[in-house]
């Protein structure tokens, strides 16, 4: 089968034919009908998120089950599904606690599946899938939690955003955050993610969204996601404008979703009194942040992140595809391009420029 394969980072992504090993005990595989072009991989090919080489990236699909291992009963072959980047094995720790977006099989398996092993290889040599997903490929195979049973009738090449994007910024803003009706919000970051912070921020009745991005083209989309103002910070001072426009109060919730620690400290800076400031986006290894420790208590301001928006996959993503057929929430609105495989290298491309929210990589 055809997969997009990289072998270094800042070297562009190869088309090459892979073979793709049938799914053993509690795996599911899946024709992958689309997937979305997520700035997390882009942290792969840039090196800034280390990952064992040579990989399959992609982890924002959508497909149709194909075949299912033994001991497989939530899915069956036909079946259309959403894939996710967090296998949930249901009696771990966090899962029994309900919260199964920190279940504790994931940091065990980096670039393989949950056994430790690859269904990926090149001539009998082994190459890795990203996320349990490895979505830029024609084929995946992967765990069955990480296969979310969905509605027939939603097109498939807008489903495979609540796989990362949509799931990720609506989770961050209602369930990790939990904006309350009539609250002021500051997103910083107006990508993909972003984006949907906002639109999460507006379907939890915030009274204010205020919207911050470098790029106008990305404070435009803001607006049709629910802004309410928006400052590009290399024309306002984004700190004074959004202290002005609280009077003088902050926010009563922030959210960064570029993940530099500058942005962290901005969002952090204009959070207020008793208000949240949630962390989207990973930064690399390196980086730290500085803080006063004083505003912890004397404000009671607090810092949390949020991973994949807190998700409980089998609730909320077909919840979310129930809300978008509903027209409750926005999907087409954030897809700029639509590529074959071999347009993956371009789509980053315009990715990195910040000419495309999203771009989707489309095989049928
Ligand atoms: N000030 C304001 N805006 C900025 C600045 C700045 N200094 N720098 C960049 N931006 C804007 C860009 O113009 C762009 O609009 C936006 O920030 C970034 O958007 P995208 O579309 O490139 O990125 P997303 O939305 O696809 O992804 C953002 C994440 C923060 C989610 C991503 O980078 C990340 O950290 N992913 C890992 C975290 C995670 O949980 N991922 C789950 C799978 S994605
Ligand atoms: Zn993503
Ligand atoms: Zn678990």
């Amino acid at each position: 089968m055809k997969a997009a394969v990289l072998y270094e980072p800042r070297k562009p992504l190869t088309i090459e034919d892979l073979k793709l090993a049938p799914p053993k005990a509690g795996e599911v595989r899946v024709k992958v009908a689309a997937n979305g072009a997520c700035h997390s991989d882009l942290h792969v090919m840039t090196g800034d998120m280390r990952m064992p080489l040579p990989i399959v990236l992609g982890h924002e699909g959508a497909g149709i089950v194909t075949e299912t291992g033994p001991g497989v009963a939530s899915v069956k072959t036909g079946d259309h599904v959403v894939l996710t980047f967090s296998p949930v094995c249901g009696h771990c720790h966090y899962c029994t606690l309900g919260q199964v977006h920190l279940c504790e099989t994931r940091p065990k398996s980096l670039g393989t599946l949950l056994d430790g092993t690859t269904r990926l290889s090149k001539n009998g040599s082994e190459i890795f899938h990203f996320a349990y997903a490895a979505t830029f490929a024609e084929e995946a195979v992967v765990p069955e939690s990480c296969a979310i049973k969905i509605r027939e009738d939603v097109p498939l090449d807008r489903a495979c955003f609540v796989g990362c994007g949509t799931m990720t910024g609506i989770g961050a803003a209602i369930n990790t955050a939990r904006v309350r009706p009539g609250a002021t919000v500051a997103v910083i970051g107006c990508g993909g993610v972003g984006l949907n912070v906002i639109q999460g921020a507006a379907l939890a009745g915030a009274h204010e969204i205020i919207a911050i991005d470098l790029l106008p083209n990305k404070l435009a989309l803001a607006k049709v996601f629910g802004a309410t103002r928006t400052f590009n910070p290399s024309q306002d001072d984004a700190y004074k404008s959004v202290m002005e426009l609280t009077h003088g109060r902050g926010v009563d919730y922030a959210f960064e979703v570029i993940s530099t620690a500058k942005t962290i400290e901005l969002a952090f800076r204009m959070t207020g009194r008793g208000g949240t400031c949630t962390i989207v986006g990973v930064s690399p290894e390196s980086a730290r942040i500085s803080l006063n420790p004083n505003v912890f208590t004397m404000m009671e301001k607090r810092l949390i992140g949020s991973f994949y928006g807190s998700t409980r996959p089998r609730v909320d993503m077909p919840l979310l595809i129930d809300l978008y057929m509903d027209k409750k929430i926005k999907i087409d609105e954030l897809v700029s391009r639509t590529f074959p495989l071999e347009g993956v290298n371009e789509a980053y491309d315009l990715l990195q420029k910040g000419e495309v929210s999203r771009s989707v990589i489309k095989f049928f």
